[in-house]
């Protein structure tokens, strides 16, 4: 096994804020122990993609820090999430998951006012807006980026621009695709969206940014969509085979992070191979598990829908029928 690289490195630690602060302490390191028993690094420096800035002077870090065990967790949660929807994916082209279902939906005015109220509540949370490039052309988008800037409400908001709005091309419905300059007096940061450590990086700064009172951001996450808008949507009849697979051989964010964390020495190919087999064997086990269970009861259409239910009912598609709301387990992120 090679030696760590990381002594002939200088660990560069970064502030939440994005701004460096510098701290180089090559001299330092092996009483740091930031080389493991086995010869790996615990920790590497590494580049991000640069970032394109509007109405900003600082821009998030580019030469960031990464603990082994970071790029194993991001390396694990990337790849069973690829993994999981796949799976899901093939379960519904067999017909096994019937029904239409959108993955996530954004709601930017929500999103605002959420941030209002953490504001309000004199509280330094901020609050996450996510859309779409196809979504980002809505009337209610703009009236809401004049609000959050003219009270300076700590709102996130994130265009995931991904080349596509069902079937048209980001070119053929924005006017200027520049999605991270829109809001025009917000500021905004356009990120490589299939760099990893960029975009952990672009939300430190943006979660430092927008907590510290200074208002909104708009960022910009430049990605790609492999797949069709759903599953109705072949995604192959307003682009080319070869533009796809031109991405996946060149862009691919777990591609591109696996060789990185590999090159670095944090995690060996071996490593990578054992997690990859798990996290098969992971998914294939849920899988097995989902076809063998017996049906969930319509009970469950209407449980969970609240950490907190206030009312009893739920609404029914009619309203002489309500549901009654069901408590299955606590949300995963309330435990
Ligand atoms: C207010 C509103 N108008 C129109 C639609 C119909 N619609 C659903 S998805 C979509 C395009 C979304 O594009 P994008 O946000 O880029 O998502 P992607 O296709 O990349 O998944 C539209 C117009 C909608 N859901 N809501
Ligand atoms: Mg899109």
């Amino acid at each position: 096994m090679k030696p760590a690289p990381i002594l002939r490195r200088l660990t560069l630690k970064t502030r939440p804020s994005g701004g460096n602060s510098l701290r180089i302490w090559p001299a330092r390191l092996k009483t740091l122990g930031v080389v493991s028993k086995n010869n790996f690094a615990t920790e590497a420096t590494l580049e991000t993609k640069p970032y394109k800035l509007h109405k900003l002077e600082q821009s998030p870090a580019t030469t960031v820090s990464l603990t082994r065990e970071d790029a194993i967790k991001y390396y694990t949660q990337l790849h069973t999430v690829r993994r999981m929807e796949t799976t899901a994916g093939n379960l519904y082209k067999d017909k096994i998951v019937r029904g239409f279902c959108h993955l996530y939906s954004g709601q930017v005015p929500l999103g605002v006012g959420i941030a209002y109220a953490l504001k309000y509540k004199g509280t330094d949370g901020v609050c996450v807006a996510l859309y779409g490039d196809g979504a980002s052309n809505q009337g209610q988008v703009f009236e809401v980026y004049n609000m959050a800037k003219l009270w300076n409400i700590p709102c996130i908001f994130v265009c995931e621009n991904n080349g596509y709005g069902m079937g048209t091309s980001a070119e053929r419905s924005s006017a200027s695709t520049a999605y991270y300059s829109r809001g025009d007096y917000v500021p905004g940061i356009w990120v490589d969206g299939m760099d990893v450590l960029a975009v952990r990086e672009c939300f430190r700064y943006a979660i430092d940014y927008c907590g510290s009172g200074k208002g909104p951001l708009v960022i910009e996450a430049a990605t790609y969509r492999y797949s069709g808008h759903s599953m109705s949507d072949p995604g192959t009849s307003y682009r080319t085979r070869d533009e796809i697979q031109e991405v996946r051989q060149t862009r691919d964010p777990i591609t591109s992070f696996k060789e990185k964390i590999t090159s670095a020495n944090l995690v060996s190919a071996d490593e990578i191979k054992k997690i990859d087999a798990d996290i098969r064997a992971t998914v294939d086990e849920a899988t097995k598990q989902a076809k063998a269970d017996k049906e969930i009861g319509l009970d469950e259409l209407s449980a969970d829908i609240y950490a907190h239910n206030l009312e009893e009912k739920i609404r029914n598609v009619s309203l002489f029928t309500p549901l009654v709301h069901k408590r299955i387990g606590p949300a995963v992120n309330m435990n």
